[in-house]
């Protein structure tokens, strides 16, 4: 396989105009009618123009209506290479023949339940036709779409519908004009039996615009939570960038089999059902979360990503992690903003820091790539996206404030509307628009790996000063040996003894006293610039030891290790008035209490846990002045892979034990207040999706999770009843998992009664999977393997195999079960797998990518299914990629 890299990156020889594609689909083959109008780069030039095209039958070519002759180009299942265009501009004509119900790998043209659609980013509309397909290549399109009008009666692509008309035969056409130029990723076509609900949102502008969103006509009435989400994010992106819409039709198409979560094809969003469909009876409060945010990413992308685009696949991370950015932000305005960030954060540790620190590690803007989607993290969700990219795009927020922010949005769509463009270009409107000096702030994109940052701190009574003392490393990772210091925004405030913010005035550094004052008013946080491998910044006028609140809002994207003590922590969990930061000490504590505890299991010592702890989380607990979610987020211990994480040498069956035992020691200490909190948050009102309501559940929940730990008969029967009484996917599933916790009679029956109530329902029924999946009850893997033959399992299904395969590959006890039979069955599986979807095979695959991060035994057993995998027949480059490079 051949690895591309960004020094390469070469300016095309030839652009695109417009292109005009023409699809008669069929049930046996598609064929494909491609014209383009080519003009060179350089006036006169007439190099060989190389056409990318994955295994596509060539049919015919033609150069300004001739048809060209076998010895003036080239074709095999990667290229077709025209030798000798004609210098200057001409019209170029090729059809193609292509097999959509064969392709299982879920890219380019393939058929989803009975109907056709699309999928091209990153690389897939070479599946389609031959083309220069990459980003840079900026057309206008028209799309004809011919097809059978019973089996399609629905024919959309991007853009306007000029014209829709009869044909002989039974058939119909449509076609469509994009007026707005566009890379070949954002096509899109779909054709099937679908239904639309209907809505219009008028733009600031006045421009009415006719939004619709299909699917099959059964699940039409589960799309008013995403009409909702949509109409709530054009109306944000108004408000908060002043970004219009600009064409007078929205669609979004929700089919069941999608590689990930959703693609932003210009005014046809294609997306995964799951992140379309709800009801409240169906879908989770979590659900309903998801939908609105990746509704609104996707339209988001409209300006960034669609209108600006990226130059090439190694500048991802300017529409990705910008357009993750706007979604957080989106999400954090509608709902709370504090409970937002502590989701995000846990899933920047909990998927990105373990890839950062392994053999995938990259930076934001990667070196080179062999297969391009390897390169969107977020695996098992199925929603892939660029998490670290979204902390350096806030970064750029932390230190501008958000008026020097839109400032700069401003000023990068003024300069680059229209075009592909750079991550420097998008550094350089936030730099021009506010004249600042970054310093080494690019660094972010370059340099992989996740910073540690030491923190020191001493107070001087006399002098009234207090010093903080930074110092930072940024490890090794694959081709990186040797690292610069990182330009690190450190965004904090003091806390007196009161637990109130101190009031900051000036700041000594770099031999000058900075005044940090706002208008001659103190202020109560900062932002500091820590730029060098070791600084130290000196406050004055600070009238008391302070405790500091570090890294506010988590202001980098970093491991922190600051001098603070347990007392501290619990200080700040008591007090802060960050309420992200009154969450992290809370970790921090459950953190080191859990590390202490591991130890102790590992040398056969008894476990105890710390009473201060019990008494910090009581007082979370049973405070009414917080917010509920809040609660939900500070009493539930940080997973066990983020434990694990921290260990030298990761010991699953360790930290299981000891997270089990600290869980049910805390229900049993605490199981007055957690019964009294079951008690107090049960709601006979009808579901509502809004953060009072979903808080109050997500609190009821957690409390119920905790006792049914306990394994006692009161609390089994609370658990059963809550099952049995719910009105809501939410609290129906979450009773079910915390029923699912303990093996036995009750578990089976409850899986059994859900699975009936819910069989003709594919997504409950992929959390009826995931659920099993993850269990952590001894020997798990052999139910998992008997669920692959459950009717309702299919490998060619992502969702599915998400739900399962992935569920199983994220359980700490059973995968890496020391038998090594975790192991054998994921390396089974992916084999298997690469051969119908190499994308979806390639997710799986990197679930053993850190596997010298445990035991010997561990080690040994892991890397034999890797050494299987790579000596497999007919690899696909995607698996290849990942397992190679684990095995490096
Ligand atoms: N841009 C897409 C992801 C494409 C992944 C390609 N393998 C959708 C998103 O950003 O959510
Ligand atoms: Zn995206």
């Amino acid at each position: 396989p051949k690895e591309i890299f960004l020094k390469d990156y070469k300016l095309p020889d030839y652009y695109f105009e417009t292109v005009d594609l023409s699809f008669a689909l069929g049930e046996e083959k598609t064929l494909v009618n491609s014209k383009i109008t080519v003009s060179p780069r350089v006036e006169g030039s007439s190099s060989p123009l190389v056409l990318d095209g994955h295994d596509l039958k060539l049919l015919s070519i033609k150069i300004n209506g001739n048809g060209l002759k076998d010895a003036h180009y080239q074709v095999d299942s990667r290229h077709l290479t025209i030798l000798s265009p004609p210098s200057g501009a001409f019209t170029l004509e090729i059809l193609t023949e292509i097999y959509p119900h064969k392709n299982t790998s879920l890219e380019g043209l393939y058929k989803s339940t009975g109907n056709f659609c699309t999928q091209c980013e990153a690389e897939g509309f070479r599946n389609i036709t031959f083309f220069q397909d990459r980003p840079d290549i900026m057309a206008k399109y028209t799309c004809r779409i011919e097809a059978d009008k019973l089996l399609y009666p629905v024919l959309l692509s991007n853009g306007n519908l000029l014209e829709q008309g009869e044909l002989e035969g039974g058939k119909h056409f449509a076609l469509w004009e994009d007026p707005f130029k566009k890379p070949c990723y954002l096509f899109a076509l779909v054709a099937g039996q679908l239904e639309s609900r209907d809505d219009t949102f008028v733009t600031r502008s006045g421009r009415n615009v006719q939004l619709r969103i299909w699917t099959p006509a059964e699940d039409l009435s589960k799309t008013a939570h995403a009409m909702y989400s949509l109409k709530a994010a054009m109306k944000w992106d108004e408000d908060v960038f002043g970004l219009e819409y600009d064409l007078d039709l929205f669609n979004i198409v929700a089919v069941p089999d999608f590689n990930m979560g959703a693609m932003e094809n210009k005014s046809l969003n294609i997306f995964n059902s799951k992140l379309v469909l709800a009801s409240p009876e169906t879908a989770s409060d979590a659900d309903y979360d998801a939908i609105l945010g990746v509704i609104g990413h996707e339209y988001f992308h409209n300006w960034t990503g669609n209108r600006v685009t990226c130059r090439d696949w190694f500048q991802l991370s300017l529409k990705e992690g910008l357009t993750v950015f706007r979604d957080q932000e989106f999400s954090s305005d509608l709902g709370s903003r504090p409970v937002k960030r502590i989701d995000d954060v846990s899933r920047l540790r909990n998927y990105q820091f373990p890839q950062d620190a392994g053999p995938m590690a990259h930076p934001v803007r990667p070196h080179s790539y062999i297969k391009m989607d390897n390169f969107y993290t977020g695996v098992r969700e199925g929603l892939f996206s660029s998490f670290l990219g979204a902390e350096v795009v806030r970064m750029y927020k932390t230190l501008l404030g958000s008026e020097g922010f839109r400032k700069g949005m401003d000023l990068y769509f003024k300069r680059h509307d229209g075009q592909a463009v750079t991550c420097e270009d998008f550094f350089a409107a936030m730099r021009d628009a506010n004249g600042v000096d970054f310093a080494n702030f690019l660094l972010w994109y370059s340099q992989a790996g996740t910073p540690i940052v030491k923190v020191a701190s001493s107070y001087n009574a006399e002098a009234k000063t207090f010093s903080l003392k930074f110092s930072q490393e940024v490890p090794p990772t694959p081709g990186q040996p040797i690292k610069e210091p990182m330009f690190i925004p450190v965004a904090l405030g003091m806390l007196n003894s009161s637990g109130k913010d101190l009031p900051l005035t000036s700041v000594f550094h770099d031999g000058m006293l900075q005044s940090i004052a706002s208008n001659g008013e103190p202020v109560y946080s900062t932002v500091l610039r820590v730029t060098k491998k070791e600084e130290e910044f000196i406050f004055s006028d600070i009238t008391e030891k302070p405790v500091p609140s570090l890294f506010r809002g988590y202001s980098a994207p970093i491991r922190l290790e600051a001098d603070l003590s347990d007392d501290d922590l619990f200080f700040l969990l008591a007090h802060d008035s960050d309420e992200f930061n009154r969450w992290e000490a809370g970790q921090l504590l459950a953190r080191n209490l859990m590390l202490t505890l591991v130890a102790d299991f590992q040398q056969n010592k008894p476990l105890v846990l710390n009473p201060k702890f019990v008494q910090g989380l009581k007082s979370i607990l049973i405070d009414s002045s917080l917010d509920k979610e809040f609660i939900a987020k500070a009493i539930t211990l940080p997973g066990e892979g983020e434990i694990m994480d921290m260990m030298k040498v990761a010991d699953p069956d360790a930290v299981h034990a000891v997270r089990s035992f600290i869980r049910k020691q805390l229900a049993s200490e605490l199981r007055a207040e957690l019964l009294n909190t079951v008690k107090n948050n049960r709601s006979s009102e009808a579901y509502e999706f809004n953060h009072p309501n979903m808080a109050r559940r997500a609190l009821k929940n957690i409390a119920l999770a905790y006792l049914a730990s306990l394994q006692d008969e009161e609390s089994a029967t609370l658990a059963l009843n809550e099952y049995k009484s719910a009105t809501n996917m939410t609290d129906q599933f979450a009773a079910l998992a915390a029923i699912a916790q303990n093996p036995g009679k009750t578990r089976e029956e409850v899986l059994a009664d859900f699975y009936n109530k819910w069989q003709d329902n594919f997504l409950v029924v992929n959390k009826w999977f995931a659920l099993q999946a993850r269990a952590d009850i001894p020997g798990n893997v052999e139910n998992v393997r008997n669920l692959l033959n459950h009717p309702a399992f299919d490998l060619r299904n992502p969702n599915k195999v998400y739900a399962l395969i992935g569920g199983f590959a994220g359980s700490p006890v059973n995968f890496h079960a020391k038998d090594g039979s975790g192991y054998k069955f994921l390396g089974e599986i992916v084999v298997q797998l690469d051969k119908i979807n190499p994308q979806v095979a390639s997710r799986m695959v990197s679930a053993f990518s850190r596997w010298r991060r445990y035991d010997e035994t561990r080690q040994s057993l892991a890397k034999a299914q890797l050494e299987m995998i790579v000596s497999a027949n007919g690899l696909s480059e995607n698996v290849f990629e990942i397992a190679s490079k684990s095995l490096a």
